[in-house]
């Protein structure tokens, strides 16, 4: 019962636990860089060795082995990446941004236009899963938006491959390159370059601990690329009612419990019937599940919570800021608005937060540790960089100048006053005035 915690209690329960941005960490993260700066290449070669116990002779998949893997992929995957692929790229087709053309006084026009980045680093996690689904994730809008270089590189398996349904899906999405490497080692040559990596604009992609220092320590660099948001360990909140099926609500927790043991799930639930349930069926499904151990472990640092009421359950989800919420409620719809820190909602007991992992057309790179207050689902804005423009006639110039003027004499600085005023008292204005 959430208001009978202490609040230190509180805290503790909503604690994330893999915030270990430690220094040690930060260090080793450093130090990999620093290899990779040397060396390039070859640093990336030693530590794929080092870490994914695989010696490689280049870090570059060439596209006939790329081709070659795509091939083996099922048949029905593939008809499943060509759906989940269709759905995806319909959901960003319609982000396209809008540019901005108006006058903001007659004679004084402003624009905001977009341009593609031109070189993008596409991120995709190796470890205990190989998740195609990013690949489509990071690829898709990539591709939308027509940026002209899309590095994809991802942790080789045993063989220096990349899984089939991987391959598959960034041919899907004509990655103009595939690369081998993971980690920072991987991080630290997108944003560096080496040898046959090019220095990338900005990096996407979600990653482990490892991944995400690296992203934030290359991205302070001197002319260091641009990254996307804090992408670490899965989360899921749950908010149900009794209206909810508590066999639904345990196989969604343990969806994202599966990740890893550095995942967590939360249930927030005014019924006490509803979580006891849950917690039911989260032991039998448990068992079930081949991936029970690293999912028994996510769950010891997840909570299943009684609150007072909806509202309050609401407000516990706000202060959160969940990577995943779900509303497995009545009228689910109307505490959307209050429950809209977010990475992304499911709404009501047909939209199994696995859905959006895969196929309902959102992306799923999404800002966890709570940084949903800040930071939004990755989309086809973030492979676009804006600029404005502005064009002044003579009258607008004329029309404006006293404002400029003024404001150039508030700042002293006389320079910026001449540029205007040395416009003004020009025949050639007079003459365009006339
Ligand atoms: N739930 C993960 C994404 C994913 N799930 C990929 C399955 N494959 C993002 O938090
Ligand atoms: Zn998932």
């Amino acid at each position: 019962m959430w208001s009978q915690l202490t609040s230190e209690q509180q805290r503790d329960a909503l604690a994330r636990p893999a915030q270990k941005a430690s220094d040690e960490l930060m260090t080793r993260v450093q130090d990999i860089i620093q290899q990779v700066r040397d060396q390039g290449e070859q640093a990336l070669l030693a530590l794929t060795a080092q870490f994914d116990g695989v010696q490689l002779d280049t870090v570059v998949l060439d596209i006939t082995t790329v081709r070659a893997q795509a091939d083996k992929t099922d048949a029905d995957v593939k008809r499943a990446i060509d759906q989940a692929y269709a759905n995806i790229k319909a959901f960003h087709a319609a982000q396209a941004p809008s540019p901005v053309r108006m006058e903001t006084m007659p004679g004084v026009l402003c624009e905001q236009r977009f341009a593609p980045l031109e070189k993008v680093g596409l991120y995709i996690p190796g470890g205990s899963a190989s998740l195609p689904s990013t690949v489509l994730m990071c690829g898709v809008p990539a591709q939308l938006a027509g940026c002209s270089e899309r590095v994809l590189i991802s942790p080789p398996n045993k063989e220096g491959l990349l899984s089939p349904a991987i391959c598959y899906a960034a041919l899907k999405c004509e990655v103009t390159k595939v690369c081998l490497g993971g980690g920072a080692q991987a991080i630290a040559a997108l944003a560096l370059g080496t040898e046959n990596i090019p220095a990338v604009d900005k990096i996407v992609g979600p990653g482990n601990s490892y991944v995400t220092a690296a992203k934030q320590l290359v991205s302070q660099l001197p002319g260091g690329p641009a990254i996307d948001l804090p992408a670490g360990p899965s989360e899921l909140l749950v908010i149900a009612d009794d209206s909810a099926d508590p066999i639904f609500v345990a196989a969604d927790l343990l969806s994202q419990a599966e990740h890893g043991p550095d995942s967590q799930v939360l249930l927030l639930s005014p019924s006490a019937r509803l979580v006891e349930a849950t917690r039911q069926e989260l032991e039998r499904q448990l068992n079930a599940l081949p991936r029970a151990q690293i999912t028994a472990q996510a769950l010891q640092s997840s909570s299943l919570i009684v609150t007072a009421d909806l509202a309050e359950a609401a407000q516990i989800s706000q202060r959160y800021a969940p990577e995943h919420l779900s509303l497995q409620i009545e009228n689910a719809e109307d505490w959307i608005a209050r429950t809209d820190k977010a990475g992304s909602i499911f709404v009501g007991h047909y939209a199994p937060e696995s859905g959006g992992d895969y196929a309902t057309g959102t992306n799923h790179v999404l800002p966890t540790y709570g940084y949903a207050r800040n930071y939004s689902s990755l989309g086809l804005a973030d492979f676009y960089r804006r600029y404005t423009v502005q064009n002044l006639t003579p009258q607008g110039l004329q029309d404006l100048a006293p404002t400029l003027i003024a404001m150039a004499a508030e700042e002293q600085l006389d320079a910026h006053l001449q540029a205007v005023a040395l416009r003004l008292s020009s025949s050639r204005m007079q003459q365009d005035l006339a």
